[in-house]
């Protein structure tokens, strides 16, 4: 890792104008905000230098939800993910009270071959948790173009199945 690395923020989800709700799992999930934001984190920063906020996170609410249940994220027509520099590492925050579930983020654009790279396995709790990927070889001209979500096991067994989503980060050098 290169001491010039920095964080760079890519969406704060304070609201959810950015992402459209697709995939299997699209019909049952709903996507809202909640006022709440990760607690402990560093306030981001995006690329052109404005800071984020931090009062809100986005909240996707799943009917019926099932083990196995699926649904992705994708960026709204005229929105896009673009990273600077070299990518190294891919990191969002995370809560999920009523299910286990991984995640994974998909990049592609016009440097790196598309691929999806796995966040991470959250157990569910009530605890915010941060889910990364570190790439061994840092892709440069990389969007985020999809997020994934799938859940492995629901433990509430009655209403909605809450997922909240905040501060996606690229940590990146030149
Ligand atoms: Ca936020």
């Amino acid at each position: 890792m290169s001491d010039a690395s920095v964080e760079v923020l890519l969406d704060d989800f304070e609201n959810k104008d950015n992402w459209d709700v697709a995939g299997a799992g699209a019909a049952r999930t709903h996507m809202t905000t909640f006022a709440e934001g990760a607690p402990s984190k560093e306030p981001g920063v995006y690329a052109n230098g404005a800071a984020g906020a931090d009062y809100r996170a986005v909240a996707l609410l799943i009917r019926s939800a099932t083990d196995d249940f699926e649904f992705t994220l994708i960026p709204k027509p005229g929105k896009s993910f673009p990273i600077p520099g070299h990518l190294e590492a891919l990191n969002l925050w995370v809560r999920s009270p009523h299910a286990s579930i991984q995640i994974f983020g998909r990049i592609g654009g016009t440097g790196p071959e598309e691929r999806e790279l796995l966040l991470g396995k959250v157990t569910a709790g009530a605890e915010w948790q941060r889910v990364a990927h570190d790439l061994s070889d840092p892709v440069v001209g990389a969007d985020v173009i999809e997020l994934k979500i799938q859940l492995t096991q629901v433990v509430k067994r009655a209403g909605e199945v809450m997922i909240l989503l905040d501060d996606l980060t690229a940590r990146t050098r030149p």
